[in-house]
This record gives structure tokens, sequence and C-alpha cells, in this order.
């Protein structure tokens, strides 16, 4: 047992691995518990996604209001202009929450964490970078994020390319002329639909390849009112949100409506539809019917609902079937719908040709395009790959570690807390080590798997939730990943268990 006194040394300060979202929030919290804190980012600057990914268009699909700190010295002082604010806003916020917790003395920039390996008589790890600095840590907190590391197609020839290449979240920092440009885009998830939306009218001609059409929600976007933002937080409104989220499914301001779709009149349906579909965003997702996640006739029902909203605003009737299909390409929902703003529209473009890769597959990459089945060549400048991502354990394998955490939901704040608790309780209990027990991450992963069994993940071919959207690559089974059972339940189990001395973990 290392002395306690040691946890409080420089020699062996607690690391990090990234300056996003929650490595920064981490960050801050363990410094309030005296402890003395690295960071270790592999970009040059804060914000990890919103550093790295600055593609045309880049914008979350989160409120403002909730996309932020719940720390009053950080949200008190700050104003949004955009309900659903664009990455270079978010970039801004990171920079003026750097300036408010003076977290940059902390971070070591361009420094990839590449190995970490655990000592058991001394119970440090030791963290090696490609840069060559080499330290020794008590504790190692993992926040590489659920979706960062890309996931490049296996296309044949795609080195011989001889235009500009690039993945989606790796689109020149310095930025890109595209005037007169022919460009390409695979791939048409959030990321594709909000390249493909924004560059269309830059662009001499867009080729957009489609595997699966995307059931794509309208955003609606509009300014967040400085008078509203002051007045919320007179109010006490910002502290009653974040204490609310928590409380929601998702976490997220809405919730899943108290009856099922089928105990619902017919009006009531139609009525809560169109008006999800005019608030927006997520409403018609994450607030919709709960039984649209499990009864295949009621997700139906969803679909055929969003197919003649989103046909309605298509003119050319030959796109509809490739955008809009009869049959729905998987049930609604259990992808995560993109959010958009004129994206459907953007095919009704004489410069915008839509190729469906089910109907004619990407056969090779040529030195000037790409060739599909049938013997078409498509010709252009620049290809952007918006393939996804090797999703919750693709950055984390990269470390050449074998600690991995995938199995969770999205609630940074929380999980750091409840890391932040823990580390508090081995260093007043003089422990120096914490690790899952073999048959308590089991029985937490069938728990996972039951939750999932009883929706309709599983209907849908290729997927980040599942890794199913990496099934070419062979490199690890399908499965779900993210807990799906909803924030209250998956924060009652990370409660219960440090409730319980830290049930289901190991502690020397
Ligand atoms: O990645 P994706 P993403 N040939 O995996 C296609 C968050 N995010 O970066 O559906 C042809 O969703 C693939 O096709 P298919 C958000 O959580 C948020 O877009 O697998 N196509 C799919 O169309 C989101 O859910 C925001 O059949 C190929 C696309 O590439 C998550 O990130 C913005 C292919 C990949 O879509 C991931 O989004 C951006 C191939 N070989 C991202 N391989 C916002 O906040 C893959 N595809 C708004």
């Amino acid at each position: 047992r290392i002395p306690k006194s040691t946890l409080h040394t420089h020699k062996f300060p607690p690391i990090s691995i990234s300056a996003g979202f929650a490595g920064l929030y981490q960050l801050y919290r363990l410094r309030a518990l005296g402890l003395s804190v690295k960071i270790f980012e592999a970009a040059s600057g804060i914000g990890g996604t919103w550093h790295i990914n600055r593609y045309p268009g880049v914008r979350t699909d989160c409120e403002a209001v909730i996309y932020q700190y719940d720390l009053e010295e950080v949200w008190k002082d700050w104003t949004w202009k955009d309900k659903y604010p664009s990455g270079e806003e978010i970039q801004a916020y990171f920079r003026y929450v750097d300036h408010k917790l003076d977290l940059k003395r902390d971070i070591y920039f361009n420094t990839r964490v590449t190995g970490a390996k655990w000592d058991e008589p001394s119970h440090l790890w030791n963290v090696s970078t490609a840069s060559g600095l080499f330290v020794r840590a008590r504790f190692l907190i993992l926040c590489t994020g659920s979706l960062s590391k890309p996931l490049i197609p296996n296309i044949k020839d795609l080195s011989t390319f001889e235009g500009r290449c690039f993945h989606s979240s790796h689109w020149p920092q310095e930025g890109l002329d595209l005037t007169g440009k022919h460009v390409a885009v695979i791939g048409t998830g959030s990321s594709g639909i909000q390249v493909i939306e924004n560059i269309a009218s830059q662009v001499r001609h867009l080729t957009v390849f489609q595997r699966t059409p995307n059931l794509a929600l309208p955003i609606n976007q509009s300014r967040f009112d400085e008078k509203e933002q002051v007045k919320m937080k007179e109010m006490d409104l910002y502290n009653h949100i974040f204490r609310r989220l928590p409380q929601t499914f998702a976490g997220f301001l809405y919730e899943f409506q108290p009856i099922p779709f089928t105990s619902a009149t017919t009006e009531a349906q139609r009525l809560l539809w169109e008006s999800q579909w005019k608030a927006g965003g997520f409403h018609f997702w994450l607030g919709n019917y709960p039984d649209i996640f499990s009864d295949e006739t009621v997700n139906r029902e969803a679909y055929a609902f969003w197919r003649s909203k989103v046909r309605a605003r298509i003119r050319n009737p030959a796109l509809h079937e490739k955008l809009a299909p009869i049959i729905p390409p998987h049930p609604f929902g259990i992808k995560q719908p993109g959010l958009e703003q004129g994206y459907f529209e953007v095919f009704d473009r004489e410069n915008v040709s839509l190729v469906d890769v089910k109907e004619t597959p990407i056969e090779q990459v040529t030195p000037n395009g790409l060739a599909v089945r049938g013997g078409t060549i498509h010709t252009f400048d620049i290809l952007v790959l918006a393939t996804g991502f090797d999703s919750f354990t693709g950055a984390i394998i990269d470390i050449d570690i074998r600690l991995q955490r995938p199995n969770s939901t999205s609630v940074i704040p929380r999980q750091s807390d409840w890391i932040t608790d823990c580390l508090k309780f081995l260093q007043d209990n003089d422990y120096t080590r914490i690790e899952t027990k073999r048959d308590a991450e089991e029985a937490w992963r069938y728990l996972i798997l039951e939750i999932a069994s009883k929706r309709l993940w599983h209907k849908c071919e290729s997927s980040w939730y599942t890794g199913s959207n990496l099934a070419s690559t062979n490199t690890r089974p399908v499965e779900m990943l993210a807990f799906s059972g909803g924030l209250p339940l998956y924060l009652e189990k990370c409660a219960e268990a440090a409730d319980n001395g830290y049930q289901g973990f190991e502690l020397s």
C-alpha cells in the first residue's frame, strides 16, 4: 500500500486523457479535491470533438441551454447565440470556460497517449505518449469520447485518389475553398447531412453516396434571445433545468409520453406528432410514445408520418423512394436521426446527384473518382468520408490498454461526479487501486443486453450503437454498447454501487 501522502504529490498526478467536455470537467472537479491533475490531449486545443470537427455546418443537436456545464461560475456570465450552437460558438464557449476556470495550465497539448500499463507492485500507471513523455500516475481517467476515432471505409484503392480526401472529422482546419469544385460525400449520417446541406450551394457539383437514408428531423433553429437567458437566470430556471436533466430518460428537457401510442386516441396521436414536428429537434424522437421503440407496428406509424412530411418537401418524385422509401430502411429512431435544415431540398438542386450504393455498390476508388458496379465512374476533385466512427471502444483500444468502460450512457457531468466521489473515497480510505470484478462486469453487460433485447435495436443493419457499422472490419463483435435503460436507472445503479461501498469493485 502506498502511503496516503503520495496521492497529493505532483509525482503521481491523476491523469485524464482528452480535453473535451468530460476531461475538462474532471480536471475541475479533481482539482477541488486538492489533487494535482494533468490532462494529456492529442489535439492542439481544448474542446475535444468541437476542436477537431471543423466541417462546414458542424453544429450540436442539443439545445444550448442543456449543452453546457452546470457550474454557476461558468453559466451565469455566458450568453448563447443560437438555440442549437454551431461548432464555432461551442469553441468560443470552451475558450470562455478555460478563461473562467484556468484549465490550460494543467493540459499537455499535442500529446497523444499511446500506452498505459498498470504496475502492480507500485499501484501506479506507467503512461507513455507519442511525443516521448513518460509519466507515472496514480489514477488514469479515460475521457476519450464515444465518437472520436474515425471509421475509414475499406474501399479498394482508396489511397490512389489524386484529389483531396479526408474524413469529415478531419476537415482541413484552415478551411477549404469549394468554389467551382466537384465534391463527393460518402455517408449520410449526422455529419454527412450537415456537410451536404452546407456545401451544396458552394460547389460546382456534389455527388452524395448514400447507403442508408437518414430519417432526419427538422432542427427548427432559432436565435436564443439574450434577454430570455437573463430572465431564465434571474428566475433560477437554469438550476431547475440542470437538476431536471438526469431525471429524464435521455437527459433532454423532454420525456417520453406517459402513455403508449396504443392507448392514445387517433386525434391525440396526430396532434402530438404535429406539435413535435413543429417544435423540431429531437422532440419527435425522444418525446415520442415509448412503444415506438418496442412495437414494430407503432414504429411503422411514426415512420409513415415522418415519410409523408419529408416527401412533401422533395419536388422530384424519383427521389422520394431514395430518400424516404415506402418500406423503412430500419425502424424509426433506433439509429440517431440527424437534425437538418434544408437537407432534403438539396437533392432537388441541379448540381447535386444522389448515388444509392445499395443499388450500385462502390467497387473501387480511381485516381479521379469512384467506380460503382455497372461500370459508371463518378469523377470529382474532393472526396469527403462522412463514414462515422469506431464508437465507444475505438479510441481506448488505440491506447494499448486493457481497461475500458464503454457500457454507459452519455451524462458527462454526472459520470465525472461519480469518479470524483470515488477517488475521494479511495483517498479517504487509503486505497490506491480499484478494479471491477469480473462477475460484476458480466452482470452489467447482461443488464445492458437484456434492456436492449426488449427494444428494436437489433433491427438495424449498421449502427454505431452496436458496432454493426464496423462489421466489415471484423474488429469486434456486434453488441449493444450503450446503456439504453435511461438516465434515471443508470444513475441509480451507479449510486447503488457507490453507496454499497463500491460493490462490484475490488479495492486494495
Ligand atoms: O456517423 P454515422 P456520423 N459506404 O455512423 C455511411 C454524432 N454527431 O459521423 O447508415 C457507404 O451516423 C453510413 O451508412 P449506413 C451523433 O451522435 C452529431 O454521421 O451505415 N456508406 C452512414 O450513412 C451521430 O449519431 C452531430 O448504411 C458508408 C454514414 O456513413 C454520431 O456522431 C454531428 C460506408 C456514417 O454515419 C455519428 O454521426 C455529427 C461505406 N463503406 C455527428 N461506411 C450533431 O450534433 C459508412 N457509411 C448534429
